[in-house]
């Protein structure tokens, strides 16, 4: 008799085949047979308190590592609770794969037990989303998501798991099995005429600037992008914030995209983070390079560009940064003035922020948490830093330098800091990890201390505490006028208490004075730990030079 093997089986076997070693999860009926299949593998499953989370691990995984992150949930419910933060994942490009139980597919259509059309509902947010139809490719299912996912644009991939395909059983001699990670299928290289064409654009504009999109926010992305910058004396950042230019991590950013008369876009959408390059903060003649591995995107920059846009080609990014390095060499060259005058803007930060203090007694203006927490991040290369949510993360944002950093992304959904930094924790265990993140941000995920302290796996949550959802006050502050602030007001409640009934290291911190203990404590615990600084709440930092 020849030996057959679940569904459930195939498909651990088959991530297991593919390099995947931690599968992030939260149990349910449709997936128990995937529990069980994985205690024959040596799949690590990371159970969590919410789906979302394990959406999130997965994303950080794969920004973290450029592989496929995988996240396994139940039907139905958690299928649902997954899908949100799958958006986040789609804004930063992030490779991964959401596999989510299903009901059987005899029971569709006859109101089978949490059956609901779970493809249709993550197609808008992910790259590719779809049902397995038979036991024995569900390997090929799983390869061709994490193909996808990794390929071209990288983002998100959806496959559904029908129960009844993950409990038969498929004699071993019919499946076939997937052969390894196949990232082969990338957009086309830069040929070397368009680079050459890009490369003398460039030499020819006053006032160039690259434009890099998500793929460039890890640090082999900075490096590559650093190289490049360096190469064609052009200034590139990456515009990965939901405040695009106005991002205060790129400091005076706004003030050089003024006056820059050639913008090259390099794996970065034009969208509303770019202001679509027009309007007030732009030079009405400034012209476009679109370089991107989606056609569409391509061609939706040509038609809102029209006779702006110099040159368009679909190509993949990081492949098409290393031609333009090498072919640099072979056409006019610039100086460095404007590189230097530019890189003076994005470092550019108010005086006032190395003295500036809160007036409130008991509470830190947010730049005195981030003089004090700068040399904390600042005292290993491989910190990761993670900022999430509202005005007191922009400050973080803008005053922690770091070369491993992790921020919500251009979705701009808050809450998934929590998720990042557990996930960032397994990865490089040796490496400290610290989130900045608001009060109102850290509640939709918070139970996962328990996750955090349950594995192992310490971080330092640095929480700004300004007993509101301030972000949202500051707009109907701006918007609606000082007496009609009202309905986001939260308690200053005790969010380290929280952490540490858990099981973690809580701090509560009403002084700057009081601040480094608190975080020394917080790193010598050896524990998920969650400093509670209660802050004046500040709005975002907006910077702009001195005229
Ligand atoms: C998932 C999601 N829900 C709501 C919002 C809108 N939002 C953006 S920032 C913010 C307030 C965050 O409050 P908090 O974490 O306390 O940070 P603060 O602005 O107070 O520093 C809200 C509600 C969002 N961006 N994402
Ligand atoms: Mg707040």
């Amino acid at each position: 008799m020849t030996e057959n093997l679940r569904g459930a089986d195939i498909v651990a076997r088959s991530l297991e085949r593919l390099g995947c070693k931690h599968v992030f999860t939260l149990s349910g009926n449709h997936i128990m047979s995937l529990f069980d299949a994985a205690l024959e593998t040596e799949l690590d499953l990371v159970h969590v308190r919410h789906e979302a989370t394990a959406v999130h691990m997965a994303d950080a995984w794969g920004r973290l590592t450029g592989e496929a992150g995988v996240a396994l949930v139940t039907g139905g419910p958690g299928h649902a609770n997954a899908v949100g933060a799958l958006f986040t994942a789609l804004g930063a490009e992030s490779p991964m794969v959401l596999l989510s139980g299903h009901a059987a597919t005899w029971e569709l259509g006859r109101g089978g037990f949490q059956e609901i059309r779970q493809a249709d509902m993550a197609a808008p947010v992910a790259k590719a989303s779809w049902t397995a139809k038979s036991a024995a490719t569900l390997g090929q299912d799983v390869a061709e998501a994490m193909r996808i996912a990794t390929s071209g644009r990288p983002g998100p991939v959806h496959v559904s798991l029908p129960s009844d395909l993950l409990d038969e059983r498929v004699e071993s001699n019919a499946i076939v099995w997937p052969d390894g990670r196949d990232g082969s299928a990338s957009a086309p290289a830069l040929t070397i005429a368009v680079a050459d064409a890009v490369l003398a654009a460039i030499a020819a504009a006053a006032r160039p600037i690259i434009f890099a999109g998500p793929q460039f926010s890890g640090t082999s992305g900075r490096a590559l992008l650093a190289r490049l910058e360096a190469a064609t004396k052009t200034p590139a950042v990456v515009i990965e914030s939901p405040r695009g230019i106005a991002d205060a991590t790129l400091g005076a950013l706004g003030d050089v995209v003024r006056g820059a008369d050639l913008i090259v876009l390099l794996g970065k959408a034009l969208d509303f983070t770019t202001r679509w390059a027009s309007g007030r903060g732009f030079d009405p003649e400034v012209r476009l390079i679109s370089l991107d591995p989606e056609p569409a995107l391509v061609d939706r920059a040509a038609r809102q560009m029209r006779e702006r846009l110099l040159i368009g080609s679909t190509v993949d990014v990081r492949t098409a940064a290393e031609t333009l390095i090498a072919r640099v060499a072979h056409g006019p060259q610039r100086d460095d003035r404007w590189l230097v005058e530019a890189r003076a803007a994005f470092d550019d930060r108010p005086a006032t922020w190395a003295s500036i203090a809160s007036s409130m007694p008991g509470r830190l203006h947010p730049a005195e948490v981030f003089r004090v927490l700068r040399p904390y991040v600042e005292r290993d290369a491989n910190t990761v830093l993670i900022c999430d949510g509202g005005e007191f993360a922009q400050w973080g944002q803008s005053m922690l330098p770091v070369n491993r950093r992790l921020i919500n992304g251009v979705a701009g959904a808050i809450g998934s800091s929590l998720a990042f930094a557990m996930a960032a924790k397994l990865l490089d265990p040796a490496a400290p990890v610290f989130a900045v993140l608001g009060d109102g941000t850290i509640g939709f995920h918070i139970a996962e201390f328990e996750t955090a302290v349950r594995r192992g796996l310490p971080f330092v949550a640095v929480l700004g505490n300004d007993a509101r959802w301030n972000a949202e006050s500051q707009i109907q502050l701006r918007d609606y006028g000082k007496d009609r602030m009202h309905g986001c007001e939260l308690l200053p409640a005790r969010y380290d208490q929280v952490a540490a009934a858990f099981g973690g290291h809580g701090e509560l911190v009403e002084r700057a004075t009081d601040l480094p203990g608190a975080i020394e404590r917080a790193l010598a615990s050896g524990k998920p730990a969650c400093i509670n600084v209660m802050i004046e709440g500040q709005a975002a930092p907006v910077i702009r030079r001195a005229q």
